[in-house]
């Protein structure tokens, strides 16, 4: 529950309106902003929680004729051509522009803390069954999934289709050229490195993509005997030891564009270039993206001679701390896993495994977007614990 409004004033000739609250803090709101945002059924949409108000009808410098207490939890706003307006101090509270009050409602929004992990990594496990039939548990799943990024689902059916399943559970799947979901085994005339028995040195997948899974769920049907064993790595956690170890080989990873390239045919035929950053970087240099694949890393690069090698050198720094025993976690996959992760963050390989006629060994992949699991996540939050 918020506090009651004490009182409510213009400032600074009509463009902001200023709340004492009960609990004698104040808020200051613009008065643009509040014109913009007015809640009134002619500039807001309820039913589709929208603004209806166009911009070209804002006045950018609008100032409030009146402002008035309209009792302690409203206030109401008349403006220069006589509309009407009124906010709930609930409304207004959340909306606070305090550095602290935008900063809580940012984490709501976004939850973004993180549990950063090395190879004392307790892999976080939950029954596939109680994320199918109980939204607690679903909760639970996506929370940690977000926080820590992996999360076995354990005791699947060995059957394909179980990730469609999963799918329809959060929303829907991210389609891409190898399929709504993809088959993981040895196939003749691979058209990508990952369906052979070939180890996989660690990567994320996709970065061809200019918009790269988010999620990814690898769905253990068979697993071969001797070698396969699974291998994944905290991406920002070695991102943030690179940053601090060698800081010139982070500036080269973060800020030179890769080539990437796949090409071929599958769900249909393709040939999808792009350019990344290695380590992706938001406006204050953390890392938010891991683009890295080296099988499907463009012969063609596109940086001048002389910055060839300064790149290599950078990329072995990452590549070793990647693959300390200290920074990897090492499982295998037993039929009826479900590894559910971060394709933004969490690095994975697989060790390589004997060939045969026979298929020895073949998970069922998927991926999703972290809109849709963020989506969901937000509205099992609501209902599980019962708030908004
Ligand atoms: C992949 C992949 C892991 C495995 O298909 O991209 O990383 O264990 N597979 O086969
Ligand atoms: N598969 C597993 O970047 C990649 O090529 C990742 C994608 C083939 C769907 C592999
Ligand atoms: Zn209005
Ligand atoms: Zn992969």
């Amino acid at each position: 529950m918020s506090p009651g409004i004490r009182k409510v004033e213009a400032l600074d000739a009509g463009h902001f309106v200023r709340v004492e609250w009960e609990d004698g803090s104040e808020s200051r709101y613009p008065c643009v902003w509040l014109r913009d945002n007015c809640q009134c059924p002619h500039c807001f949409l309820r039913s589709a929680r929208a603004r209806r108000l166009v911009f070209e009808d804002l006045d950018v410098n609008i100032v409030v004729k009146e402002v008035a207490l309209a009792d302690r939890k409203k206030i109401s706003i008349t403006w220069p051509d006589e509309h009407a307006s009124e906010y709930e101090a609930e409304w207004l509270k959340k909306r606070c522009f305090s550095e602290e009050a935008r900063a809580e409602m940012q984490e709501d929004l976004f939850l973004p803390e993180r549990q950063y992990w090395g190879s004392d990594l307790q892999l976080p496990e939950i029954p596939f069954e109680e994320v199918m039939y109980n939204d607690e548990s679903m909760y639970k799943w996506l929370c940690t999934l977000k926080k820590v990024g992996i999360v076995l689902l354990t005791g699947a059916p060995t059957r394909q289709g179980e990730l469609v399943k999963l799918g329809h559970r959060i929303g829907f799947l991210r389609l891409t050229f190898y399929g709504p979901t993809w088959q993981v085994q040895d196939k003749a005339d691979a058209n990508n490195v990952a369906y052979t028995t070939a180890k996989l040195c660690f990567h994320t997948d996709y970065p061809v993509l200019q918009h790269p899974p988010g999620v990814q769920f690898l769905h253990c049907i068979k697993q071969t005997a001797a070698g396969g064993e699974s291998v994944v790595v905290d991406g920002f956690h070695v991102s943030n030891k690179l940053k601090k170890q060698n800081p010139q080989a982070y500036q080269i990873l973060s800020s030179t564009a890769v080539d990437y390239t796949d090409v071929g045919v599958d769900y249909c035929d393709f040939a999808v270039q792009c350019k990344q950053r290695i380590i992706d970087v938001d406006s204050r240099g953390q890392a938010v993206r891991i683009n890295y694949n080296n099988a499907t890393r463009d012969t063609v690069f596109d940086i001048p001679a002389e910055k060839v090698r300064p790149f290599y050198a950078a990329l072995k720094e990452f590549d070793d701390l990647l693959n300390s025993a200290e920074h990897k976690f090492a499982y295998k996959l037993k039929p009826g896993d479900i590894v559910t992760f971060d394709n933004w963050r969490v690095l994975h390989g697989r060790q390589s495994y004997q060939s045969g006629s026979e298929v020895t060994r073949h998970l069922e992949g998927a991926y999703a977007d972290w809109d849709v699991v963020m989506s969901r996540l937000r509205l099992l939050r609501k209902s599980v614990l019962n708030r908004d």
